[in-house]
């Protein structure tokens, strides 16, 4: 794969979402999982150094070493986001040639990355602690977790499974079509959600992909995902690109130039500026919300 056809580019302008299969290698992915499975290991000796855990799990796969962890105590859970870990070879991912190639044919060459950007392990139900779990999401448009600022512009959520994502585990589930009437009035209880007498009729529809797939979403397209009721971890990926010089709706935290033809000095290859920024666009930003609803 490399980049998108004229069929897919108009399949996800009438549909409001295109699932792209093996749109990503091993290559593209691994680093990543290898920078957090390296995270995990470190911060399992020392939980179990602290007498915190009393076995590291060395033997666990990607997708269960982290939920035999969190089962034993759940310190390492809330430190594994993008902007939270911070680590190199996440930052590279998301300037990475293969992703930005498919994400160059919706937003064009002049690509930003948004600062709305979050790794997931979805652990299975009930081990997040205090059992409240952020990745299981109600139905919502991801226009709704902007402020007023994005509205008139196009954000591409890219959301990708770095393990596999079925209904049990709680993959992604969208209403399609439903896209260019603008944004929903969305209410904060419960976690940011559409109001529920503005929800469009049609039944979801889940999007179980592999590592390797995936999936491009408008923002105004309404979706959730449920809780995961499997042993395995669903980890995943999901990111923002807009045209560059857009507003991302998160001012206070750092975008940065991901892909530009016209310009391609203007591109942030250095790590250790993403890195501090964040580091000091968290520490400013603390009690700032993202979502403009009450
Ligand atoms: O990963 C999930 O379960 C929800 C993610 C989501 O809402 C998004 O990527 O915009
Ligand atoms: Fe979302």
């Amino acid at each position: 794969m490399t980049t998108l056809s004229q069929a897919q580019i108009e399949r996800f302008n009438e549909e409001g979402f295109l699932v792209v299969k093996g749109a990503l290698e091993d290559s593209d992915l691994n680093p990543v999982i290898e920078e957090y499975e390296a995270y995990i290991d470190v911060r399992a000796r020392q939980l179990q150094g602290e007498g915190k855990i009393k076995q590291l799990y060395e033997g666990e796969p990607f997708d269960r070493r982290l939920a035999c962890i969190c089962r034993e105590h759940n310190e390492v859970y809330g430190e594994l986001d993008i902007m939270r870990m911070r680590g190199r070879a996440s930052f590279e991912f998301l300037r990475n040639e293969n992703l930005m190639d498919l994400v160059e044919g919706i937003v064009g060459p002049e690509i930003t990355c948004s600062p709305i950007q979050h790794i997931r392990p979805k652990l299975p139900d009930g081990l997040t602690p205090g059992g409240h779990d952020q990745h299981v999401v109600p139905w919502h448009q991801d226009a709704g977790v902007t402020w007023e600022e994005a509205d008139p512009y196009f954000i591409l959520t890219v959301w990708i499974p770095m393990t596999e994502a079925t209904q049990e585990n709680g993959c992604l589930e969208i209403i399609p079509r439903v896209h260019g009437k603008g944004l929903l009035r969305h209410e904060r209880q419960g976690g940011t959600h559409i109001a529920e007498e503005l929800m469009p009729g049609e039944e979801g529809v889940p999007l179980p992909v592999r590592k390797g797939d995936l999936i491009f979403i408008h923002k105004e397209i309404p979706h959730r995902s449920t809780p995961n009721r499997t042993d395995q971890i669903r980890w995943s990926i999901d990111l923002r690109y807009q045209k560059t010089g857009t507003p991302t709706g998160r001012p206070f935290h750092p975008d940065f130039v991901a892909r530009s033809r016209a310009n391609p000095a203007s591109v942030l290859t250095d790590y250790e500026t993403w890195r501090d920024r964040w580091v000091e666009a968290l520490a400013k930003s603390k009690g700032v919300s993202g979502h403009r609803w009450k």
